[in-house]
């Protein structure tokens, strides 16, 4: 499967509904409007639809997802971003679809889609959108451009990762040329509510260090004091990104729902991928998260990242 393929998929359906998953962040979002923006200049007949339930609170620079009947569905081409598994798709309805795709990044993303496309070395979903529209010279406007910029910086943090390569950088130079205001974006992507601000700093207070792993346990009370949100919680893990000595780092946060801890890693080096699946979770090498663990096993998965080792 190349990118070519991917457009000849997307030309055999007048009608295509995109997905990304539970929980968006900027690249889910940012791919699955990139592209929404970009079929609805290459292929104005076509009817195209975004889904998903949740959504983030950035009415300035997001939109409203469509979420279109399932007799819609039903007719359509389904297109799944940036979901490495089931279940962690926003909303299961894509295999209701004439066919499905799944366009991801994630290290072994499940194969449960007609049509499969993973690129583990992009560094964003957002990244391959890109490349799908500059390999098959499909116009990018200024919107487009705009919501794949926003998914690559932000999944890349602010291009700082390893998998940013000298590709992420072709491709960004054609986006800054269609007009994008980076400084715009960026503050889109970064400012943060006064009261999102102030539990930042108080929970960067409350950070626990252990060996070379900086770790942040946000418990169901703390949460409550703070009224954070999971969803907003979620991004605090990288509070502890540039502590000098600090070589990996946790967020532990408290889910009502699940009565029990989301976990989120991080790895400047050693991978830490291994301790995520060990506990029933998954995601990238340096950067990945457990769905469920109890307050006894935090200990287990610190002593675990201690050892990890280059
Ligand atoms: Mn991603």
């Amino acid at each position: 499967m190349n990118y070519f393929d991917i457009k000849e998929i997307i030309e055999e359906y007048d009608s295509i509904v995109l997905y990304r998953h539970i929980r968006p962040d900027y690249d889910a979002l940012g791919s699955q409007l990139g592209l929404k923006y970009l079929l609805l200049e290459n292929y104005p007949t076509k009817k195209i639809y975004t889904y998903g339930l949740e959504n983030m609170n950035n009415p300035d620079f997001l939109e409203d997802m469509d979420n279109p009947s399932v007799d819609i569905i039903k007719k359509s081409l389904t297109i799944i971003l940036d979901t490495s598994t089931h279940d962690r798709a926003d909303d299961t309805s894509y295999l209701k679809g004439l066919k499905s795709l799944k366009i991801d990044h994630h290290l072994e993303s499940e194969n449960n889609t007609d049509y499969f496309f993973v690129i583990e070395s992009a560094s964003s979903t957002a990244e391959m959108i890109a490349l799908l529209a500059i390999e098959n010279n499909w116009k990018i406007n200024k919107k487009a451009a705009e919501y794949l910029y926003a998914g690559m910086n932000s999944d890349t943090r602010g291009f700082t990762i390893n998998s940013v390569s000298s590709t992420t950088f072709d491709i960004l130079s054609i986006l800054i040329d269609k007009g994008i205001n980076l400084v715009e974006i960026n503050r889109y992507l970064d400012d943060v509510s006064k009261e999102k601000f102030a539990a930042k700093h108080y929970l960067a207070s409350k950070t626990i260090f252990k060996g070379d792993v900086a770790y942040i346990v946000l418990t169901k009370e703390i949460k409550k004091k703070l009224g954070l949100s999971t969803h907003e919680a979620k991004d605090f893990v990288y509070i502890l990104d540039s502590i000098k000595g600090v070589n990996k780092y946790a967020f532990f946060f408290y889910e009502d729902d699940r009565e029990a801890f989301s976990v989120s890693l991080r790895s400047h080096k050693a991978s830490i991928v291994e301790i995520a699946k060990k506990f029933g979770g998954g995601g990238h090498r340096l950067a990945c998260g457990i769905p469920k663990i109890s307050y006894k096993q935090i200990d287990e998965v610190i002593n675990l990242l201690i050892k990890a080792k280059v």
